[in-house]
């Protein structure tokens, strides 16, 4: 179900935790063996994003990575799984507006965790934000053939229009961002840069991320 007014959860007193540094260079991932592949290169963070295997499998990927992650030090989302989240101790969970609607937000509070909340349009964005996130994402900037979107791409007016809006909510911009796009994508001042294919699908994703994390550094001094 769509969040709506009627299931619209209510906003907790207090805001999920917050993020201090940036988040930066955002790769979102679907295997263990692209997370090896990416963490020497020191992403800001990383979202491990698993939509297929039996629960027994996502369990033991999410305990690994979340090993992984702790051993190179990098701040690892969990998409959707937001219980294995919690049980193996990442450092936060994404969920889409769906996902939202029907998890324990408060035991993802309780526990500590980081809840990073996707949004496609002003209403949903309105939405995100009364939940008090540790940040929200603003998508899709660009048409994508990672995921299916029944809305429309946003474009860099939107995302530039919605980064204010977020007074200080940390903001992640996400959907089709390649090495075309990007430097207009921080030009729109967000705090983070998420990307599938510009760096899971190029020919060496390291030495892609690696790329991206120059140019951020470029462009994020001009913040
Ligand atoms: N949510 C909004 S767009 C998207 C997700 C998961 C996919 C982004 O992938 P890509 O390949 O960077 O366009
Ligand atoms: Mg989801």
């Amino acid at each position: 179900p769509r969040v709506t007014r009627a299931n619209w959860p209510k906003a907790p007193a207090e805001p999920f935790a917050g993020i201090s540094q940036p988040l930066g260079i955002y790769p979102v991932v679907d295997s263990i063996e692209l997370l090896q592949q990416l963490l020497p290169e020191q992403p800001g963070c990383i979202q491990l994003r698993i939509k297929l295997g039996s629960a027994a499998e996502i369990s033991a990927e999410i305990a690994e990575a979340v090993a992984l992650c702790r051993k190179f030090q990098v701040r690892l989302f969990i998409n959707d799984h937001w219980q294995l989240a919690i049980e193996h101790g990442a450092y936060g969970v994404h969920l889409g507006q769906q996902d939202v609607a029907q998890a324990d937000l408060a035991a993802i509070q309780h526990a500590g965790l980081r809840l990073g909340i996707s949004s496609h349009g002003p209403f949903e964005l309105a939405s995100a934000l009364q939940l008090r996130p540790s940040y929200v994402a603003l998508g899709h900037v660009f048409p994508t053939q990672t995921k299916q979107m029944p809305s429309q791409p946003q474009g860099l007016r939107k995302l530039a229009l919605s980064v204010p809006l977020c007074d200080g909510t940390p903001t992640v911009a996400i959907g089709g961002i390649d090495q075309h796009s990007f430097a207009k994508v921080c030009a729109c001042k967000v705090h983070g840069v998420a990307m599938v294919s510009a760096i899971t699908k190029a020919e060496q994703p390291a030495a892609s991320l690696r790329h991206f994390k120059q140019l951020w550094e470029q462009h994020y001094a001009y913040h």
